[in-house]
């Protein structure tokens, strides 16, 4: 423990669409640490607030005929709604947009301008002529300059994952009208990102959290840093001070907003907000996404250093969620709600929270599946856990009318300590699955336990010695119920009341773990957990389909109809497969060679992935002949074979007909 106090942050979430289960992966976790460092003494403030600047929110807010500070104040309480739904308890859940963030953003930035981190460039940056604006970040789309890619303004999304500066995307279209993007000289300013290079290869090997952070960052910055360019030409965000269009980039305001909200909180709190950023031993840890471990582990330690803060003393970065397997794509159907698929259906919080917990170490990839839900649901928490906790306590209500006025033996408070010391050891390591692991190892503990002394059998020979296993017992069950209260808060409380305890269990240290339970009654033991059925499962897994079926149907272009004539201009052809054989350097084509009757032809097709050249050459296929020549990888195509579906299968004459024949 060190003499400053602990502030845990979240990444903060745009508020410009609901919660799902991949922003959890972010909040779940931090809060089951926050939870488990308190309760081992630790003092921590917990703060986060919502995103409200950035293009994407000015465009979700013009295409819902709103403005973006009412969407933003809109999708802000859902947030906090939904994270208290799902036990996620901030001191200070604050909004960017609110004047304490206006406040010292621009402190900040007149700090960097002072101290020599901002100089002003002109840039050319896309402008739309028709809509009359730059078009910052996600206003435009284009062609990533780094590798060719689709990519948005800011990012190449789709592609090499790269930062993109202003201006420096290729042939830019604008997002609102769709036309095509002029580049306009405009005046910008940039912070000094590149003069932090010494720094961050200084700081970073000791920064703490997840090797994955630290080791992603170092490996950037030995490669290449480039300035920032820190603002943007839009009206919604904090003013750049001095300039009248110009607002401060949301990057820069967004972590920002982790200061202000511990102002808000301390405001409040009647303590200090220095204490928390500034000076050199101060501990911020951020939770992240490991998607934006570039800013938070980066240009975020580089702009507090220029500034004069304290910096990052841990980032804690995640892993991705898959859902069943495929990627995460609203637009693809391929996501879960927090609300509508889970909270309000009547699934448990906790449930939720074991598994994205106890699922998948921290920074690898979380697949989300239904099936392994239940699994981990049935097997775990309700076979393990829940039922033993509930044996234990039954058999001590039947038989002995509540806890018996025993001390444990001290083998099993050893075992306990020693549980609870390596849980100690997992969790400020940041592993908390290995953490949970060793929880629910306990649990399997207690439940060997009590199968090898059987007091159930016991009690007919040695009544005492069945009261001593049940008293063991009674302090497992305990030390289960404290230790699993950070990760599953409301089911921990359910059973410590019915433990017999009156208060809060928030107000317990886990130290407590090992003292004894004490003489006490019970309060009547019921099952605390409940299966998930089979056909629970097939429902929630039906939801899912549903929208993946729904947004493949809405993504299929609607084609136009056409007239025969038109269908007559295409020739379509019969063609015997004469030979074929890989293209130099790419996986997906083979160059054919076709007969067509009286002529031989070479066409490229996208086939390779799924036919061996042996399974084609004598083939009879069907090609459109009079598709215009085209050059693929270099090589000559003259039509295009026909194939239907994702592995390519080819269409094929039932009866033999002679090569060349048409098809109509
Ligand atoms: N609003 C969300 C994201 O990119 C973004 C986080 C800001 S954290 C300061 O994940
Ligand atoms: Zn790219």
């Amino acid at each position: 423990m060190s003499g400053k106090p602990l502030l845990v942050t979240c990444g903060l979430p745009y508020t410009n669409g609901p919660c799902h289960i991949g922003h959890l992966r972010t909040y779940v976790p931090a809060d089951f640490y926050v939870r488990y460092m308190r309760r081992s003494g630790e003092e921590v403030v917990f703060v986060c607030g919502s995103d409200n600047h950035g293009t994407p929110i000015v465009i979700s807010a013009e295409q819902e005929g709103s403005t973006p500070r009412a969407l933003s104040e809109r999708y802000h309480q859902h947030f906090y709604d939904t994270f208290r739904r799902m036990e996620v308890v901030f001191d200070r859940f604050g909004m960017t947009d609110d004047a304490m963030n206006h406040e010292t953003t621009r402190s900040i930035v007149e700090r960097l301008i002072e101290n020599g981190y901002v100089y002003a460039e002109t840039v050319s940056q896309s402008y739309c002529p028709d809509c009359e604006r730059f078009l910052p970040d996600r206003y435009v789309e284009g062609i990533c300059p780094h590798c060719g890619a689709v990519a948005r303004g800011d990012e190449c999304d789709q592609g090499c994952g790269q930062h993109l500066e202003p201006g420096e995307i290729r042939d830019a279209i604008c997002k609102v009208c769709g036309g095509k993007a002029e580049y306009r000289e405009q005046e910008h300013y940039f912070f000094k990102l590149s003069a932090f290079r010494e720094f961050l290869l200084d700081y970073l090997p000791d920064l703490r959290g997840t090797s994955t952070a630290r080791n992603y960052a170092l490996g950037w910055v030995k490669e290449l840093l480039h300035d920032w360019c820190i603002t943007r030409t839009l009206d919604w965000g904090v003013k750049f001070p001095g300039s009248d269009d110009l607002v401060v980039y949301v990057w820069v305001d967004a972590p920002i907003g982790y200061i202000s909200f511990t102002k808000e909180w301390a405001e409040n709190a009647g303590a200090d907000w220095k204490d928390y950023w500034c000076g050199d031993d101060t501990r911020v840890t951020h939770f992240i996404g490991g998607d934006i471990i570039y800013h938070h582990c980066i240009f975020w330690p580089a702009l507090l250093k220029a500034a004069g803060y304290g910096l990052p003393y841990a980032v804690v970065a995640s892993g991705m969620v898959t859902i069943e397997g495929k990627k995460f794509s609203k637009s693809r159907g391929y996501v879960v709600w927090t609300n509508d698929d889970y909270l309000d259906v009547g699934l448990p919080a906790d449930y939720l929270r074991y598994y994205l917990l106890s699922y998948t170490n921290h920074t690898k990839e979380l697949d989300f599946s239904w099936k392994v839900y239940a699994e981990r649901v049935n097997n775990e928490i309700v076979g393990t856990l829940g039922n033993f906790i509930y044996r234990t306590m039954y058999f001590a209500e039947k038989e002995f009318s509540g806890v018996p006025d025993l001390a444990p033996r001290p083998e099993v408070v050893e075992e306990i300590e020693r549980s609870l010391a390596g849980i100690d050891a997992l969790m400020r390591d940041y592993d908390f699955k290995n953490a949970v692991d060793s929880m629910m190892a306990l649990a399997s503990f207690g439940n060997a336990y009590i199968q090898n002394n059987a007091p159930w059998k016991l009690i007919k020979e040695d009544r005492a010695a069945a009261q001593q296993v049940i008293a063991d017992c009674l302090q497992i069950v305990k030390a289960l119920v404290l230790v699993f209260e950070p990760l599953m808060p409301e089911s921990t409380q359910r059973a410590w009341t019915m433990l017999g305890y009156e208060d809060s269990i928030a107000d317990h240290p886990i130290a407590e773990a090992t003292a004894p339970v004490g003489a006490r009654a019970l309060a009547k033991p019921v099952p605390l957990f409940e299966k998930i059925e089979k056909d629970r499962i097939a429902e929630l897994e039906k939801t899912l389909n549903l929208r993946v079926e729904e947004a493949k149907a809405a993504a299929e272009p609607k084609m136009p109809t056409v007239t025969i004539e038109e269908f007559g201009n295409l020739d379509i052809r019969i063609a015997r497969v004469v030979s074929a054989e890989p293209i130099k350097g790419s996986k997906k084509l083979y160059k054919l060679v076709v007969d067509l009757g009286g002529e031989k032809r070479q066409v490229v097709s996208g086939i390779a992935e799924f036919y061996a050249p042996d399974d084609l050459v004598g083939k009879d296929v069907a090609l459109i002949a009079n598709l215009a020549p085209a050059k693929i990888f270099g090589v000559e195509s003259r039509g295009m074979i026909l194939a239907a579906g994702d592995e390519a299968s080819l269409l094929v004459p039932l009866r033999p007909v002679k090569p060349g024949t048409k098809v109509r």
